[in-house]
């Protein structure tokens, strides 16, 4: 039975019969879609309400791209990004809010301000203070697979058996998050499309999700406006908001619980319409 609840902080969002949407807010000057368009914190704070407005079930606050090639950034460049944002967002709107860090001292500053999850890209594994804070503070959190770390991670990704690793690789982490003390309730999944990966490796993560259902907990996929929609369609500068809903609709017909998306109104009014013409 695929999960269809995903426990925060303070609350448990229920999955209903299409995938939940966190609105992604890139609060950086060089994020690969957006990088800059929202690096004030009143312009990040704007678009999040749009975002909100839209129908965004969680906002992703990031301080750090994480965009193949990208350079890591400091705790405290990371946080002076994030926090007035978060702390504004929390004032104004009652969505969710997470953080999209890896580490800990980021992340413990972002709950404090009201951030009721955490979402690393290294599944908790870069920095080792992380699974304790997520422990004691009670919020959830997004595990996702990423084979290398951005600055190299896309020159020459390889696998025998994406799938089986993927699978095997986020069943370790559940299990060390579990052991650490974290609720199996509180722990969402994410295979990592484009962290580590060709076109055919994304394509074939995307097509067998629904056998991460096995894993006992909600699937976070984020398919928005990446590189292989570009390669898919044979036109790298496409606009990739059309493909990004073609994506999304291929992830929600497998039960994905919670989509990462840039264009929530748009992805949301397919959603619908998939849902009102039979949905899976
Ligand atoms: N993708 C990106 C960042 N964070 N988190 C999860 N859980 N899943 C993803 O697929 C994912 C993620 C990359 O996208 P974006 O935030 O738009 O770009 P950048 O990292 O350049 O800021």
């Amino acid at each position: 039975m695929p999960a269809n609840q995903w426990r925060l902080s303070h609350r448990t969002l229920p999955v209903g019969r299409i995938p939940l949407l966190m609105g992604v807010v890139n609060v950086t000057p060089d994020s690969f879609s957006d990088g800059g368009r929202f690096y004030e914190p009143a312009s990040a704070v704007e678009h999040a309400l749009r975002l909100a407005a839209e129908g965004a079930d969680l906002l992703d606050i990031g301080g750090e791209s994480t965009r193949p090639g990208a350079e890591p950034v400091s705790p405290s460049e990371e946080l002076r990004r994030v926090l007035p944002v978060i702390t504004a967002l929390r004032r104004q709107t009652a969505v969710p809010l997470s953080i999209d860090t890896s580490k800990a001292l980021v992340a413990q500053e972002a709950l404090a301000a009201g951030a009721e999850a955490i979402n690393d890209i290294t599944a908790l594994a870069a920095d080792p203070a992380m699974p304790a804070l997520v422990a004691e503070s009670g919020c959830g959190v997004v595990a996702v697979h990423m084979q290398g770390d951005p600055r190299t991670m896309q020159q020459n990704p390889s696998y025998q058996d994406v799938i089986g690793e993927v699978l095997a690789y986020l069943r370790r982490r559940r299990d060390a998050l579990l052991a650490a003390g974290i609720a199996q309730e509180r722990i969402a999944l994410d295979p990592g499309i484009g962290f580590g990966k060709t076109t055919e490796h994304n394509l074939a993560l995307l097509r067998a999700i629904g056998q991460f259902h096995g894993l006992g907990c909600p699937l976070v996929v984020g398919v928005s406006r990446k590189r292989f929609i570009g390669q898919v369609l044979g036109d790298p500068a496409a606009e990739r908001t059309f493909g990004t809903i073609g994506a999304a609709l291929a992830a929600a017909r497998q039960g994905v619980q919670v989509l990462r998306v840039h264009d929530v109104a748009a992805v949301r009014q397919a959603l619908l319409l998939f849902e009102a013409g039979g949905g899976r």
